[in-house]
């Protein structure tokens, strides 16, 4: 992992409807992100919110779909800024809704390209976010980046994604919202879907460790998208898209701690915190914590020891 850290604001809710998560930015700076990563021995730069080019206009068929020349501009000026950091450090995007993963793993791809290794993509989350821009029938393109990466054909008129992901490459997390167009595309590809049912049954740990094996067997860049709605709404409620059954507090941490252990990971998105719908910033707290685990922050931490 790199020490140095550079948070990128990306102030984006045009993915979805509920106003608020462009306040995302915001609470993680008054949450102490910044402070909490200092005190864990990171260098840390913030290099404030990312400026989208005014938007142009931009038509498809499908007319559920809203915000679309936000979403290209957000998906160009993010794009950009991410690939930039990645080549300084370690890039913390501070969402905004998840269709700010449409720029910022467009920007790491490019930059993996540039380094001549694959890219892995960790996607933490309730949904697959696996429709296209014509299958969606909400509109809300926040449902969208995993296809997108994917490399899946369908988002026309947005700037073409630089280097699919392959799909063995691709590990989505916590699922239990599925659509049944995102049910029907994933059919027909190989990405590892843990669905909830699996992880009940063989532990939030084990899938986990598996994928981390392959990413190190193949040196692989790490990308973690981490979706408010990963965590149980109970503990997690400032988010629009809340869906029962998620991963618990433990559970959560403990996916963190495997992750830093693991020295993979290469850059990160928090996506979907709404502060207008949180509980005395109880969510927000949270996500820091969470990112905190993920840089090291441990319940008890053991000198490690030499064998013999
Ligand atoms: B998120 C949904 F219909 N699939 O397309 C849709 F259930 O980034 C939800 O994971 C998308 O929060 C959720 O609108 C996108 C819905
Ligand atoms: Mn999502
Ligand atoms: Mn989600
Ligand atoms: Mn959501």
């Amino acid at each position: 992992m790199n020490d140095r850290c550079i948070l990128i604001g990306a102030p984006v809710e045009s993915g979805q409807r509920y106003a608020g998560c462009l306040m995302g930015p915001a609470a993680y700076r008054a949450g102490k992100l910044p402070e909490t990563l200092i005190s864990l021995g990171r260098e840390v730069e913030d290099r404030g919110d990312v400026i989208p080019a005014p938007a142009r206009p931009a038509q498809i068929a499908n007319t559920a779909v809203h915000s679309l020349p936000e979403t290209i501009a957000w998906t160009e000026a993010l794009g950009r800024a991410t690939e930039r950091a990645m080549a300084d450090g370690f890039p913390i995007v501070m969402g905004g809704d998840h269709s700010l993963a449409l720029g910022s793993v467009a920007g790491v791809a490019r930059y993996a390209q540039e380094q001549g290794r694959p890219l892995f993509v960790l996607w933490l989350d309730a949904h697959t976010d696996f429709h296209t821009l014509e299958t969606t029938q909400s509109g809300n393109l926040h449902g969208t980046p995993v296809a997108y990466l994917a490399g899946k054909p369908g988002f026309d008129p947005l700037p073409p994604f630089p280097a699919p992901v392959p799909a063995e490459q691709i590990c989505l997390y916590g699922i239990r919202s599925i659509d049944p167009a995102e049910h029907a595309a994933l059919l027909e590809h190989d990405i590892q879907i843990n669905d909830m049912r699996v992880l009940d049954e063989k532990g939030i740990a084990a899938p986990l460790s598996a994928f981390l094996k392959r990413v190190k067997q193949a040196n692989g860049l790490l990308h973690v998208s981490l979706d408010v709605d990963f965590l149980d709404p109970a503990i997690a409620p400032a988010v629009g898209t809340t869906v029962p059954g998620g991963a618990t507090f433990r559970e959560a941490h403990l996916v963190m701690e495997l992750l830093h252990e693991s020295g993979l990971v290469s850059s990160l998105d928090l996506v979907e915190l709404n502060p207008f719908l949180d509980e005395r910033g109880r969510t927000t707290n949270l996500m820091v914590d969470l990112v905190a685990s993920l840089f090291g922050r441990k319940v008890f931490d053991r000198p490690t020891r030499s064998a013999g």
